[in-house]
């Protein structure tokens, strides 16, 4: 069982919207279920996916406030990439405000968007749980729920094959973290 985070959950209804908190607590759930079956840490992973989105519903300016607070430089393409917002405004704010001293969690969150190269596993689950969590609707869900109770690699490979498409069919500039994610995946035997 994990711990119930009540303050947490508090604050996290106070800054997010209804269908945010719900992804949030689905999120937990699902971070915490593939922690369990694959060996990694069920308490972090829980509290990794409660507080993933924590700043997801802020405006623009409070995402740049916190920036600026704690010193933190972004390149250009992130400064016009807002879904890129959310996983660095988050990550300052659980630890610098919420004062949360686990180096794993913050690096979750902060990368839980893009992923990066060389990506620790609790990031991975993070990310998957992201995806495959019990709120989720969207095309290839079914498929990305399949791959994730087979392999974690499998279902990383699609999950970041369906993330470029995306972004290309958009039209929207892929960040170099991606990219490295992207390419180490697919240079990988799976
Ligand atoms: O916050 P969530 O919606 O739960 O999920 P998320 O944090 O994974 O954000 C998904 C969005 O982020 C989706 O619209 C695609 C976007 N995204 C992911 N990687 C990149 C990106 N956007 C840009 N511009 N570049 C990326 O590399
Ligand atoms: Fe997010
Ligand atoms: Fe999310």
């Amino acid at each position: 069982m994990h711990g119930e985070y009540k303050e947490y959950k508090q604050i996290l209804k106070n800054m997010l919207n209804e269908d945010r908190y719900y992804h949030s607590l689905c999120v937990a759930d699902e971070a915490y279920r593939l922690a369990q079956k694959y060996g990694a840490d069920t308490e972090k992973a829980y509290l990794a996916g409660l507080l993933h989105d924590i700043t997801k519903n802020a405006p623009k300016d409070v995402h740049f406030d916190i920036f600026k607070m704690f010193g933190q430089e972004i390149t250009e393409l992130e400064e016009n990439a807002p879904k890129l917002w959310h996983a660095i405004s988050g990550s300052l704010y659980v630890k610098n405000i919420l004062r949360i001293d686990d180096p794993e969690i913050i690096e979750a969150i902060r990368y839980h968007t893009t992923s990066k190269r060389n990506i620790p596993f609790l990031i991975l689950i993070l990310y998957l749980a992201d995806f495959t969590s019990a709120d989720r609707d969207y095309d290839d869900v079914d498929v990305m729920r399949k791959l994730v109770d087979v392999s974690l690699d499998g279902a990383y490979k699609y999950a970041l094959e369906y993330t470029v498409k995306d972004l290309e069919q958009r039209n929207l500039p892929v960040h170099p973290d991606t990219v490295d994610a992207y390419n180490e995946i697919k240079n990988k035997e799976i």
